[in-house]
């Protein structure tokens, strides 16, 4: 929140094909499975995408619960703090960098003892002739090997879920060196849904380049043409959403 001396422009866009949304723009709201919880929703359908994606923020002795519906599946990426999840009538601990990938058929309960932030996206799930549904994915984003991107050992890419058939979307996070950037202007089907972990650059988004910082939320839709470059002075990082592996409904 700014102050009353402080000028209201804003670093926002909202544009058919891609969104740009700083952190102090977005309101709280609760959510039924999470009740306590100040949750900023920072992708929805309204918007254009086609999944949701919330930041959480808990308070210690908080938490929130699903009930599978066989339909919605859930990503959850702890930003800091730590979060007992209870899934399959197994307790796990996830601290900050630790994930979980839960499928359509399975509820959570998740409570935290710390102030704790995380990143809940929901998609519905996209079954494929022939293709079974996967299992839980618990992980942690230390233990995942950062892979030299197209070449350039100053963007190393974290791929967190498999690239396999069985999942039908990717999380990945990205670390950029300063001065490093994406190798071309993508463009491309999937959808992104992005949150800047860390540092600062420049993106590009259909037409325009566009400085970013850790806290924004992008969205991108399909055949967004988009590009990054990472300015200064420490590495930057983010952590984006990508449907895959599936036929394209025509
Ligand atoms: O995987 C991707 O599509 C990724 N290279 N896109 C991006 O970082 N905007
Ligand atoms: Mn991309």
């Amino acid at each position: 929140m700014r102050t009353q001396s402080q000028l209201l422009g804003s670093r926002t866009r909202v544009k058919p094909r891609y969104a740009l949304l700083p952190l102090e723009g977005i309101p709280f709201s609760r959510l039924p499975e999470w009740p306590q919880a100040e949750a900023r929703v920072l992708a929805a359908p309204a918007l254009g995408a086609r999944f949701v994606e919330y930041l959480i923020d808990l308070k210690a002795g908080q938490g929130g619960s699903h009930e599978p519906d066989g339909q919605i599946e859930f990503f959850l990426y702890l930003i800091e703090g730590e979060l007992a999840l209870s899934l399959d009538g197994r307790r796990t601990a996830l601290h900050a960098g630790g994930y979980a990938l839960i499928p359509p058929d399975r509820g959570f309960e998740a409570r935290c003892g710390v102030p704790t932030s995380l990143l809940l996206l929901r998609k519905r799930y996209e079954a494929a002739p022939g293709i079974p549904l996967y299992a839980p994915l618990i992980g942690e984003q230390a233990k995942v090997k950062g892979e030299i991107y197209a070449g350039d050992p100053g963007a190393l890419l974290q791929v967190l879920i498999p690239d396999e058939l069985s999942y039908d979307l990717a999380m990945n996070i990205f670390t950029f060196q300063t001065g490093h950037s994406l190798p071309v202007t993508e463009t491309h089907v999937m959808e992104h849904g992005l949150y800047f972990l860390a540092g600062k650059g420049v993106y590009f988004l259909d037409e325009s380049w566009m400085e970013v910082e850790a806290s924004d939320f992008i969205w991108m839709g399909p055949f967004c043409p988009q590009s990054y470059y990472a300015t200064g002075p420490a590495p930057s990082r983010y952590i984006y959403y990508k449907n895959m592996n599936r036929e394209i409904p025509v």
